[in-house]
């Protein structure tokens, strides 16, 4: 996984009535959520995202159906298929973000670590590349 991404793995428990899935800030989710929405409806061959955050922590579950997310920074990149309820991506700060080939049932449920803030968003590449080197060289 490029730096500040990783796939966490959640318990799932099954049982003769179905399949739940807990989320426990702390123990399966790193960071106080503080806000969480979900994305759904996407038409086919449309692609979101294309931003970076400054400081927003953030995990991206599939809980049905599939999605591709590109995650980059200036040094790597990688392209990840999210398609089981069981999987968070986790994305940290200065990872430029791209969202991709939904299915035409997915529905993508983010957990975010601050409320929504618009100044914390950089959409401009070449900004964002400035930044992350920044950040990056500084870590
Ligand atoms: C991210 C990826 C994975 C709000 O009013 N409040 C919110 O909390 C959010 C997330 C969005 N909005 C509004 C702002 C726009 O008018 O919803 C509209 C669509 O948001 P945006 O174009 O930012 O959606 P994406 O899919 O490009 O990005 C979203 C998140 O914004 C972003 O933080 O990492 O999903």
């Amino acid at each position: 996984m490029i730096t500040n991404t990783k796939l966490i793995s959640f318990k799932t428990f099954n049982d003769n009535y179905g399949s739940l899935i807990p989320l426990e800030v702390e123990e399966d989710i790193p960071f106080a959520v503080n806000r969480a929405y979900y994305i759904f409806n996407v038409e086919q061959g449309v692609r979101r995202g294309f931003h970076s955050h400054k400081e927003l922590e953030q995990i991206l579950v599939c809980v049905h159906g599939s999605v591709k997310i590109l995650v980059k920074t200036p040094f790597e990149s990688e392209d990840i298929l999210l398609d089981q309820p069981d999987i968070g991506l986790y994305i940290g700060p200065a990872v430029w973000r791209e969202m991709y080939d939904f299915s035409s049932d997915a529905v993508l449920l983010v957990f975010a670590s601050m409320h929504y803030d618009t100044s914390d968003y950089i959409r401009d590449y070449a900004e964002y590349e400035a930044f992350a080197r920044k950040y990056f060289s500084a870590m």
